[in-house]
């Protein structure tokens, strides 16, 4: 398994230290960027990415989680992203035209789902996905249940791969913890992004909880 930690439920108080830390234990850093329009909040930006990207040592993914991800693509691109992922829902108009902007920028596909939009709703494009996220809470905001209707998607997305020979790694985002990981893992989910349940909020000490975090892991997959 991979593992990303969601940097909007770092604590903003200690960015630097934070970053240190979780460049010794995670394999990306997964960056939500919210318009205050897709979602009703707002998160990072692209100045943020650009400021981390000065002690990531991971390669970082941008979350668009707004309305015109075409504004952002350049700005996230320019930062520092590595890979770039909007939500399926906001392209369905220009997607390989988006996918061709995100390569252009020199950065790799990501593509989004929400948890009402299904998998082949992207079944078109999906062999120009290197990472394919299936959100399991509602965009927008950390600390929500658990949708385990997800389960069935992620085994969809991994059967297509295997079907039509896709290299997409498949990520999932939200209530990503102890009482969920062995269900995702056994579904077929490559990459876990941490948030406020499975990482940041098991301990004030950081370091603490990324070892606490590993260890539910394993734990609970062994
Ligand atoms: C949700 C966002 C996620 C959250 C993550 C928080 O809009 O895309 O990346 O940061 O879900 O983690 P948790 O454990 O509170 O769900
Ligand atoms: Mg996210």
């Amino acid at each position: 398994p991979r593992f990303s930690a969601s940097l909007m439920c770092m604590d903003f108080l200690h960015v630097k230290e934070q970053i240190e830390i979780l460049n010794d234990y995670v394999d990306y850093f997964h960056i939500d960027i919210i318009d205050g329009h897709y979602s009703k909040n707002l998160s990072l930006s692209p100045d943020l990415i650009q400021a981390f990207s000065k002690v990531v040592n991971k390669p970082m993914d941008a979350h668009l989680a707004t309305t015109n991800p075409e504004n952002w693509i350049q700005p996230c691109a320019k930062a520092g992203a590595t890979y770039i992922s909007p939500h399926a829902e906001t392209i369905s108009n220009n997607a390989f035209r988006i996918f061709n902007m995100i390569e252009s920028a020199g950065c790799k596909v990501g593509v989004v789902l929400n948890p009402a939009t299904p998998i082949n709703f992207v079944e078109t494009y999906l062999g120009r996905v290197e990472l394919l996220t299936i959100l399991t809470v509602d965009p927008g905001f950390a600390g929500q249940p658990f949708i385990s209707e997800m389960l069935d998607k992620i085994r969809a997305a991994a059967k297509l791969r295997e079907e039509n020979g896709y290299t997409y790694k498949i990520q999932v985002d939200g209530a990503v913890n102890k009482t969920t990981f062995k269900r995702l893992k056994d579904a077929g989910a490559d990459v876990f992004v941490l948030g406020s349940s499975g990482l940041f909020n098991l301990d004030d000490d950081l370091l603490k909880a990324c070892s606490q975090a590993y260890e539910n892991f394993y734990e609970v997959t062994k």
